[in-house]
């Protein structure tokens, strides 16, 4: 029989979902966390392993704790281990709760930002954990950079648990380069950090040393899509483990697209929205046990004559809809997102207009075919303006570095003149056609 380990990281006890009803309670973090305990406790789970920020610092603080520790306490009669480390966002309550309980099995790794080693042995086989813990709320330095210090016994499986930020040398969140965990020594590591798990290949064997990312158990936002939980991590020995995930997230984000006909109109397109919603729910519904709410962005696309009207049709598609599967989940749309072109039968002919309808089509064509005109240099200075003066706003000064967005280049400056000019045209066109 293998070594079990349950592997997750960023719980974020105390944080919600995004567009979930929020008095479901399947929207927050510890609905994942009791059936994550449940479920290591039904399946015989030696270890569970916990890469940090499992406490969220900014949302609910107090209500986390008494969750953690009914899990740590359930997980403790039941003899199942915890090796954890403590990230940015719990660097120092996490330390707090563990001392405060004398917890014997539960064993918090690296305090004050120093590797610390220990040993696992139990019935079936002995792994060594390797761990490192925020000491402050910035780190900048490399944690791996005092790694060699642990001296880890080189014929034990070994398992690496780190908070850190891979492949960015500029982070302050603990940078760490994946070409150096991998040369470090343990066969696994388990970060924290980023909450977008890392894809699993499930045909191919594990490489080792393996690196992932586990991700939030529990999916809270529609940047994190896909199937959420923790990995399970069978071991046998020395580079012998297996690794797959259980899905345990109630909540999941996916997104569609959609095209627009140009013979759609507002009821033609809510049936179409509902059609393609269900083709998608459908195909994901083996994967959709245990999810509650399924939450979709949907992108439209295509040709309409009434192109500036889909955002309002589309509004009240997604203020009338709802739909239950039969695995009980829930479908709801969180938003759409209106790239739909007006139809303009020639564009090229329009072009040659000198009035504002041709003015606009020129533009549209220079932006498509990656030309400039005098017009849209003029509009691309003025954007770029507009930009910058929104950035230096003070409204935005309260945001660190990773909650802005990035800076936008010129690429996407076009697309969204683009989008602008599509937008103004359609007006246009659809003005004098009512005056007609
Ligand atoms: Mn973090």
């Amino acid at each position: 029989m293998p070594l079990k380990i349950l592997a997750t990281a960023d719980l974020h006890l105390g944080k919600k979902s995004s567009a979930v009803p929020t008095d479901a309670e399947e929207s927050s973090t510890r609905h994942t966390w009791k059936r994550m305990v449940e479920w290591a406790i039904n399946h015989d789970v030696d270890v569970v392993v916990m890469a940090g920020d499992l406490i969220d610092q900014d949302n609910r603080y107090f209500e986390a704790i008494g969750p953690l520790q009914d899990g740590f306490d359930r997980l403790s009669k039941k003899g199942t281990a915890v090796y954890l480390v403590a990230g940015n966002h719990d660097f120092s309550v996490l330390a707090e709760i563990i001392r405060n309980k004398e917890y014997e099995n539960i064993h918090l790794l690296g305090a004050n930002g120093s590797w610390e080693k220990k040993t696992h042995r139990g019935e079936r086989g002995t792994v060594q954990f390797a761990g490192w813990s925020f000491p402050n709320k910035y780190v900048r330095e490399d944690p791996l950079a005092t790694f060699d210090r642990l001296e880890l016994d080189p014929n034990m499986p070994t398992i690496g648990i780190l908070h850190s930020e891979a492949d960015n040398p500029e982070s302050k969140y603990g940078p760490v380069d994946r070409g150096n965990l991998r040369s470090a020594g343990p066969d696994a590591w388990i970060l924290g950090h980023i909450h977008k798990p890392t894809p699993l290949d499930k045909e191919a064997p594990v490489e080792t040393p393996f690196i992932a990312y586990p991700g939030t158990p529990h999916a809270l936002n529609s940047g994190e899509p896909g199937v959420h939980g923790p990995l399970l991590l069978e071991i046998d020995g020395k580079e012998k483990i297996r690794v797959n995930r259980v899905p345990l997230s109630p909540v999941r984000y996916e997104s569609v697209k959609a095209t627009v006909q140009p013979s759609d109109d507002e009821t033609t397109l809510r049936d179409s929205l509902t059609t393609v919603l269900r083709e998608k729910a459908h195909e994901l519904l083996t994967e959709l046990e245990g999810v509650s709410f399924l939450v979709f962005d949907i992108e439209l696309t295509g040709n309409n004559p009434d192109a500036s009207k889909m955002d309002h049709w589309a509004e009240q598609a997604v203020e009338k809809y709802s739909q239950e599967l039969e695995t009980g989940t829930t479908v709801l749309i969180r938003k759409v997102v209106n790239h739909v072109e007006p139809a303009v039968e020639d564009m090229e002919a329009l072009a040659r207009n000198t009035s504002p309808t041709g003015k606009l089509a020129k533009t549209i064509l220079a932006i498509e075919q990656g030309q400039t005109t005098p017009f849209l240099e003029r509009l691309m200075e003025k954007w770029e303006m507009q930009r910058q003066r929104i950035n230096r706003s003070g409204t935005y000064t309260p945001l660190d570095d990773k909650n802005r967005l990035a800076e936008p280049g010129e690429e996407q400056a076009r697309e969204y003149i683009l989008q602008e000019c599509h937008r103004m045209l359609n007006h246009l066109i659809n003005q004098q056609q009512q005056e007609q």
